[in-house]
């Protein structure tokens, strides 16, 4: 079994701050945008890219990617994105279009929180006066969602099974059994059980705060958030990006123009325009109308000279290479021609969490590699890896197996 794609990140925030659009730009998949709250019913599912720098031009090979897409020396490697209805205040308890959305995230491995910094919208999502609502309430509320959402789920029964996890040895191993559902690891648990003291205490003896207190922590460990401040290309952004980021450094806290991203990314698939996500700028090289120019001017003066891009791929970026601390590595089978079996030249690259052993590695490629693994090499270097050597950002990994 090869690797799958399942990295995925929630696109989540209150109705009507430009998820969807958020989503639409990433994915380029036509989703319902609109200027109201809940246009967002069912999830929309989707594929984005983390770019990162491809390792071909310092090889000087042309390549042939099979997993992923290489563009001037780019390459784009595909994650999962998942866009959901629009979240108001109390939505654990079912309130808005609450819980079955929550549901929907039970996968996700990180959520990109979508904020109007530019303050147009009220806690529920609907239109006010832009600057008159403040967004960092809007962080507040999100964070206790869904931990509340995980406190709903985990205490349903809890005495219960707090009883017959006092009689297991392996206490972490059996909470996450309890957990499986909700994508959280094995050691997420551990650590979370050590970072709240509660490792040697019986879970039938945990106060509700204490209960409270381990599921915040798990939220933290399980589905961090990055926040993208979106709508920055609105002059009432400005401060308010400015607030966010002096009062809220817990969080890697990233201004983004989703609608200009989208625009962008239309423009330059039509051919108007040269332009790849996350670049500072683009180049018209179409026949382009005085008012699509004058659209495009706007973004180029309002968002890319302002922030320095759009910012929808620097918090892809961001939520799977900082906040995850995923790093990308390329496969191939023959390392002087750096291709696989069809001859193909730096076919594919994979994102795997840090700390992925060459062993590790060669399991995710596949079972058999995994089994018979012998050594690894590092082809940059020609250095031989040993099976427990860590893997490193943009490394090329040849696997040598027995039969
Ligand atoms: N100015 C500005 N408006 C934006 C931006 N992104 C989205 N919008 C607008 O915000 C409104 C809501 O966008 P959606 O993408 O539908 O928002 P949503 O968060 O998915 O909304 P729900 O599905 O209702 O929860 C639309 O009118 C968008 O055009 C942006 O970067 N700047
Ligand atoms: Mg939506």
């Amino acid at each position: 079994m090869a690797i799958t794609l399942t990295v995925q990140a929630g696109v989540v925030g209150k109705p009507n701050v430009g998820k969807s659009t958020f989503f639409a730009a990433a994915t380029l998949t036509d989703v319902k945008i609109a200027p109201y709250p809940f246009t967002t019913i069912d999830a929309n599912k989707g594929i984005g890219y983390v770019r990162i720098k491809c390792v071909c031009r310092e090889l000087g090979v042309k390549d042939t990617p099979v997993n992923s897409i290489c563009i001037d020396g780019w390459r784009f490697v595909p994650i999962e994105l998942i866009d959901v209805a629009g979240l108001v205040p109390d939505a654990w308890q079912g309130r808005g279009l609450g819980n079955r959305f929550l549901d929907e995230l039970r996968r996700a491995n990180v959520l990109i929180h979508v904020i109007d910094a530019a303050g147009t919208t009220d806690i529920e999502g609907k239109p006010v006066k832009p600057g008159t609502h403040d967004p960092l309430e809007d962080v507040e509320f999100l964070e206790r969602e869904i931990t509340m959402w995980m406190y709903q789920i985990i205490s349903k029964d809890w005495p219960r099974i707090a009883r017959t996890l006092d009689l297991k040895a392996d206490l972490a191993k059996e909470l996450s059994k309890r957990l499986s559902g909700l994508g959280i690891t094995v050691a997420e648990i551990e650590n979370t059980l050590s970072e709240t003291g509660l490792l040697r205490k019986k879970p039938s003896k945990w106060t509700d705060s204490e209960l409270k207190d381990f599921i915040k922590v798990l939220r933290e460990k399980s589905k961090p958030i990055i926040i993208a401040a979106n709508k920055s290309d609105l002059p009432t952004a400005e401060d308010n990006i400015k607030k966010l980021k002096k009062e809220l450094n817990r969080y890697l806290i990233i201004p983004t123009s989703a609608e200009s991203e989208l625009a962008l990314r239309k423009a330059a698939s039509k051919g108007l325009i040269k332009y790849l996500p996350g670049d500072p700028d683009f180049e018209i090289i179409g026949e382009v109308t005085s008012k699509q120019r004058k659209v495009l001017e706007y973004i180029r003066e309002k968002v890319l000279k302002k922030w320095g891009s759009t910012g929808v791929q620097q918090v892809i970026n961001a939520a799977f290479l900082d906040v995850l601390k995923m790093l990308a590595v390329f496969h191939v089978e023959n390392e002087n021609k750096y291709t696989d079996h069809y001859g193909r030249v730096l076919p594919d690259v994979y994102l795997i969490p840090r700390g992925t052993t060459a062993r590790e590695f060669a399991y995710m490629i596949h079972t058999d590699l995994g089994e018979k693994f012998i050594s690894a090499i590092d082809v940059k270097t020609r250095k031989r890896l040993s099976a427990d050597f860590e893997l490193k950002h943009r490394m090329i990994i040849k696997i040598i197996a027995g039969r």
